[in-house]
């Protein structure tokens, strides 16, 4: 049954690539009380100043797509960052939302909570079977508590929390700072700057074996309204149907996006990360939902939000 478009949703982390993702599709789908907090009017991280922001404003729904974020390096070099600070915000969130009453919560767990050996394209029923990649292992540990929180809130107070996983995104509004980027981003920004400044030689990280499936941020917007509209339950569900491709593949495609041809070197000491990320789509395609953006046009806008925005 679809949620009335006049409750009040409270999208935390408004202004990340997610967050303002949603806010453009929920505003899209008829939603007229859409709330957000910048990180210097709210810490997520302190639990008064979370409760108290709550109480006050006392919303409906609550979507929670704040979260210390970061690519592989990041990950690996500040677990206990990652592990800590997603902690601190979803449990101020999840706890802060039951304690004031809310009617739904959406918690945005990540690919990273499936195993690193997991079968593929993963199901959700692997999630918790095998260990996870060590390169992420604060950040998807954090993540599987928020679902595990949600769980938990369900099962003693009856919560209307659910979680959802989406598959690796990019899009509009991403992080293209060194050192914390993604993939898509740091190539992105790599391979134009070599173009502008006429280097001649790029060197990526890992091998380019690994396999990485792409879904656009806007997609992924429309499928959490999917969900808030139509799903309730305890078990996580994947937000996936994206592009799956090599990361050799991809730098090929940015490569030629950017105009960029010299020559391209790999750094085989720099991680490669988990071998394979493909999630299963077979639940909420079952519901209705599927993806409506290429991923070439989606890279492509992606490329031109970075000009426009840094160039
Ligand atoms: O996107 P990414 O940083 O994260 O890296 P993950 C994906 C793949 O791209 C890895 C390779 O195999 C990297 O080695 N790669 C090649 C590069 N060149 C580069 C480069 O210049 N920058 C980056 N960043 N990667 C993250 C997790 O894993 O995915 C997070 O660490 C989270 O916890 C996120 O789950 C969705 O896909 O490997």
């Amino acid at each position: 049954m679809s949620l009335a478009r006049d409750s009040k949703v409270y999208v935390a982390g408004h202004q990340g690539m997610v967050g303002s993702a949603l806010c453009r599709a929920l505003n899209e789908a008829g939603f007229n009380n859409v709330v957000g907090q910048t990180r210097v009017q709210l810490d997520l991280r302190n639990q008064g100043a979370t409760e108290s922001f709550l109480k006050s404003e006392q919303p409906d729904i609550i979507i929670i797509a704040a979260a210390k974020v970061g690519g592989i390096d990041a990950n690996r070099n500040q677990p206990a960052d990652f592990l800590l600070e997603n902690q601190q915000i979803q449990t101020n969130l999840i706890h802060g939302g039951f304690k004031c009453g809310i009617t739904k919560l959406l918690y945005l767990g990540s690919s990273c909570m499936y195993p690193r050996l997991a079968d593929q394209p993963m199901k959700e029923e692997s999630l918790c079977t095998g260990a996870l990649e060590p390169t992420n292992e604060g950040y998807a540990t954090a993540k599987v508590t928020g679902w595990k929180m949600c769980q938990a809130y369900r099962q003693q107070h009856g919560c209307d929390f659910i979680t959802a996983i989406p598959t690796n995104l990019y899009g509009l509004n991403d992080h293209y700072e060194a050192g914390r980027s993604h993939v898509i981003p740091a190539l992105i920004s790599k391979y134009h700057q070599a173009k502008t400044d006429g280097e001649t030689t790029i060197t990526n990280w890992g091998t380019g074996d690994p396999r990485r499936e792409f879904l656009n941020v806007d997609d992924a917007a429309t499928g959490c309204i999917h969900l808030l509209d139509h799903y309730s339950d305890a078990q996580p569900i994947n937000i996936a149907g994206g592009f799956e491709l090599s990361i050799r593949d991809l730098n090929e495609k940015v490569a030629e996006l950017t105009g960029y041809d010299g020559e391209v070197k790999w750094d085989t000491e720099k991680p490669d990360g988990m071998p394979r990320k493909l999630l299963n789509d077979s639940r909420l395609k079952a519901m209705g939902w599927k993806p409506k953006i290429n991923f070439d046009e989606g890279l492509k806008q992606a490329y031109e939000d970075y000009l426009e925005r840094f160039s």
